[in-house]
């Protein structure tokens, strides 16, 4: 593998998940703190209250990330720290990530802001959420006050993250907090969601005048048909619907596909939440992409599935999570947004694996990690040999954290973190991903050997 001087290495993480500090200096819950509460929603009633205690640990993790010598940090802002209750802002709250990006900059590392990444505050969801039309201003208030505090120190603004698990796993599947079961209005959500979005880019480029780079990240699965039956096409084409035509359409062509509208209709009231103009808000020019790829999805036909498909199985080896390991996918993947959706750079702006980990003698040896990472950063280098013009990779994640219905169960990290100590361990993969970086994958795999000795 190789990487041009401009290609940008980063790791990422999000607020959930790792800061914990749960009700100081101001911050309110999330319906994250609340779904956690419900038995049966986490993995043995886990929950983010402490996390990876990065609120109060960020300085040391600053400086793994440095020592990892990634040129940028991709996290995201806890929205009920920076608005507690409606229209309340916490200058606390704020000044946390004003301090947070000030020092990442101190240390030469490019701050990447994801102004959403699930942690919807409580006072929203009482209002209803993501359903109600109004969330889409409450979001531009809080994207207002990031723009105002941090644009001039952030590297780029991603405005949402996987709003297909925001909104479909929030509100259709439930396995997601808020925990609804309710197709209608998951896609009220999502709409909401996506309309958000536009309106913070353009909140960004009119209001602003800012010339920081901005986009959306959206969790983007290729699907394949367990066989050319016309039945297991079918389940395939729905399946790509629902996991990515209904979030891609909107975005690049600014239409949601006919054919899940009408498949979706047999749950959704009516369409008349679009609004005239909407879809040309959805679709406001970016200046990139971001798609976070972990698998691909192997389906067939069937009967008793709501939109008519389910997974099949598969052969593939497996990550910790029973995902699919298949970077060929990623490609294809690749090519089919450059042949039908878009010529923006694109960014990965998250690729990793879970796998059981074990600190034996103070090292993880994560071999299966490192192997996963390398396959996918291969498939990078050798897309931008097609001329697909990916520009960055941000590795998911820096270190292991709350895996929402998963808990602490499953570990993402390239740094391991013993949740009783706080302690952090580099595994394997961070020594090797760090060699990577610094010879810009010129360099064939020994797993970090010359990193190791540093
Ligand atoms: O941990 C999540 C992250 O929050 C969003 N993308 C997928 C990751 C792994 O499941």
């Amino acid at each position: 593998m190789k990487f041009n001087d401009n290609f940008v290495f980063g790791t990422a993480t999000s607020s959930y998940q790792i800061e914990g500090a749960r009700l100081e200096e101001g911050r309110s819950l999330s319906i994250w703190d609340t779904f956690c509460d419900v038995p049966g929603k986490v993995y043995k009633q886990h929950n983010g209250s402490i996390a990876c205690d990065h609120y109060h640990r960020f300085e040391e993790d600053i400086q793994n990330i440095k020592q990892l010598g990634v040129e940028t940090y991709r996290f995201s802002v806890s929205w009920p720290r920076i608005f507690p209750q409606k229209g309340v802002l916490n200058p606390e709250g704020i000044a946390f990530y004003k301090k947070l990006t000030k020092r990442l900059i101190e240390e030469g590392i490019k701050p990447a802001i994801t102004l959403y990444h699930w942690d919807l505050p409580v006072w929203a969801h009482e209002e209803g959420g993501w359903v109600n039309r109004e969330s889409v201003e409450w979001f531009l208030d809080l994207a207002r006050v990031c723009y105002e505090e941090l644009d001039t120190d952030v590297d780029s603004w991603i405005t949402h993250n996987e709003p297909w698990c925001a909104g479909f796993l929030g509100y259709h599947q439930g396995f997601h907090a808020p925990g609804h079961t309710n197709m209608d209005e998951a896609v009220r959500a999502v709409h909401h969601m996506l309309l958000s979005h536009g309106k913070a880019v353009e909140m960004l480029k009119n209001e602003f005048q800012s010339k920081t780079p901005i986009g959306i990240t959206l969790n983007l699965t290729p699907i394949y048909a367990k066989t050319d039956s016309v039945n297991d096409q079918l389940a395939a084409n729905n399946a790509d619907g629902y996991s990515n035509r209904w979030f891609l359409d909107p975005v690049f062509k600014g239409q949601y596909p006919v054919d899940m509208m009408n498949l979706f209709s047999k749950y959704v009231h009516s369409y008349d939440f679009i609004e005239q103009g909407d879809m040309e808000i959805i679709a406001t020019p970016c200046d990139f992409f971001g798609i976070n790829y972990y698998s691909r999805g192997l389906v067939e036909f069937s009967a008793a599935n709501d939109f008519l498909h389910r997974g099949a199985y598969s052969d593939y080896d497996k990550t910790g999570m029973g995902w699919d390991i298949a970077p060929n996918e990623f490609k294809d993947l690749i090519r089919r947004l450059r042949a039908e959706y878009t010529d923006l750079p694109i960014f990965i702006t998250e690729n990793g694996a879970a796998f059981d980990d074990v600190v034996e003698n103070g090292r993880v040896h994560d071999q299966e990690r490192v192997d996963y990472i390398e396959k996918h950063l291969q498939a990078v280098s050798d897309l931008n040999d097609e001329g697909m013009n990916v520009q960055g990779y941000y590795l998911w994640s820096l270190m292991d954290n709350f895996e929402w219905s998963f808990g602490y169960d499953k570990r993402f990290g390239i740094i391991y973190v013993d949740f009783d100590t706080q302690e952090r361990i580099w595994k394997d993969s961070a020594y090797r991903y760090a060699e990577i970086v610094k010879n810009r994958g010129n360099q064939k795999s020994n797993t970090g050997t010359d990193v190791l000795s540093v």
